[in-house]
């Protein structure tokens, strides 16, 4: 079992080798793969010193797995390349999220679809994947007909250097500005580009592969997302309008029983979900839920989870685990 790991060096590629060592991955020869300005360098990992190769001696190396974490032009120019020489792709990227042709993938919900012939397979976006694994069960329950999210989302969203120009300007130094605006003690109602319908490429992305990892169009899906000075994970605030009613209890009992979702609702101990305590964690955490009074059927909760985690780095690892076990590399 040869596994690479594209982009290596960046901050859901540093978080894929903490989830492959805390899941004991069963690798027989691991590759590094990140820029050509990174190539040579050394990494240390699991006491083994690893070089930092390019992507075109990994291609040549022919990976059973690659994990990419490297921004959507190397996936769309380089993801084909290894799936022609008959590695098995698990893409982080947007690039191929919505082509008609490939599979978006949260292994609790539809890692089923997954057939041998699949080469590349899209992981969501981080706000995507906890919304819809904390909704999975409410829907196979009651079914969906609408959602209304707003997101909360850490800056280890936009990557190194977005932390780097957060801490510079909690330290009074002079930061290199990757957000269009101050980040520290500030929130911005922007998360990528704006599109020509008003929204964001993270609003829509939100809108788009939450109908397409459900396999349906009929949701109706609303999203406000936004950026705020933290790090530990997204927070959402998540509305839902069900086909049927619910039992607020019995709510609380399915997510309860939902593999990868945990419960924290107990208000009256001031217990609820935060990404301080998400951090580093697999799972989705899940809680505030209560009934919306303003209409029937319809239902509020807070979902957390580490988006270097759930939201990349271990659901992408869990597609991999979902190979080796289906024998499908
Ligand atoms: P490098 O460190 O050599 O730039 P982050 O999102 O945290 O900034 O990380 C991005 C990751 O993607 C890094 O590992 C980065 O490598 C890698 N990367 C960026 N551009 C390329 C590219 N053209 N080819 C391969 N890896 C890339
Ligand atoms: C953010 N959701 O928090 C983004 C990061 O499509 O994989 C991930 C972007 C993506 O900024």
């Amino acid at each position: 079992m040869k596994l690479a790991v594209v982009g290596a060096t960046g901050l859901v590629g540093s978080e894929i080798l903490e989830v492959l060592d805390e899941h004991n991955f069963p690798f027989d020869e691991l590759l590094l793969v990140a820029s050509e300005r990174s190539v040579g360098k050394k990494i240390t990992y699991k006491n083994n010193e690893y070089t930092i190769i390019g992507l075109d001696t990994a291609v040549s190396l022919k990976p059973d797995i690659a994990i990419f974490s490297a921004g959507g032009s190397t996936s769309l120019e380089w993801a084909p390349k290894f799936a022609e020489v008959g590695t098995v792709v698990i893409d982080n990227s947007s690039a191929w999220r919505m082509d008609p042709t490939k599979k978006l993938v949260v292994p609790e919900i539809n890692a089923k679809e997954i057939k041998p012939e699949d080469k590349i397979i899209a992981n969501p976006n981080c706000s995507t994947i906890q919304m819809v694994l904390a909704l999975e069960p409410l829907r196979q329950r009651y079914g969906i007909k609408r959602i209304v999210v707003s997101t909360y989302q850490s800056v280890t969203g936009t990557g190194k250097a977005a932390v780097d120009q957060m801490m510079a300007e909690r330290a009074g130094e002079k930061a290199e500005m990757v957000y269009p605006y101050k980040i520290d003690m500030n929130v911005l109602p922007h998360i990528d580009v704006f599109q020509e319908n008003g929204y964001t490429k993270e609003e829509m992305k939100m809108i788009n592969e939450t109908k397409k990892i459900f396999g349906d169009e009929s949701i109706q899906v609303t999203a406000t997302t936004v950026r705020i000075p933290t790090m530990g994970g997204h927070s959402e605030s998540v509305n839902v309008e069900f086909k049927e009613d619910f039992d607020i209890n019995e709510v609380r009992e399915l997510l309860s029983a939902a593999p990868g979702v945990i419960v924290q609702d107990d208000p009256a101990n001031l217990l609820y979900p935060m990404p301080i305590t998400a951090h580093k964690k697999d799972e989705v955490f899940v809680g505030r839920l209560r009934r919306d009074h303003s209409q029937p059927n319809t239902l509020n909760m807070w979902v957390v989870a580490d988006n270097l985690r759930k939201g990349a780095a271990t659901n992408a690892v869990q597609i991999a685990e979902y190979f080796l076990k289906h024998e499908l590399v």
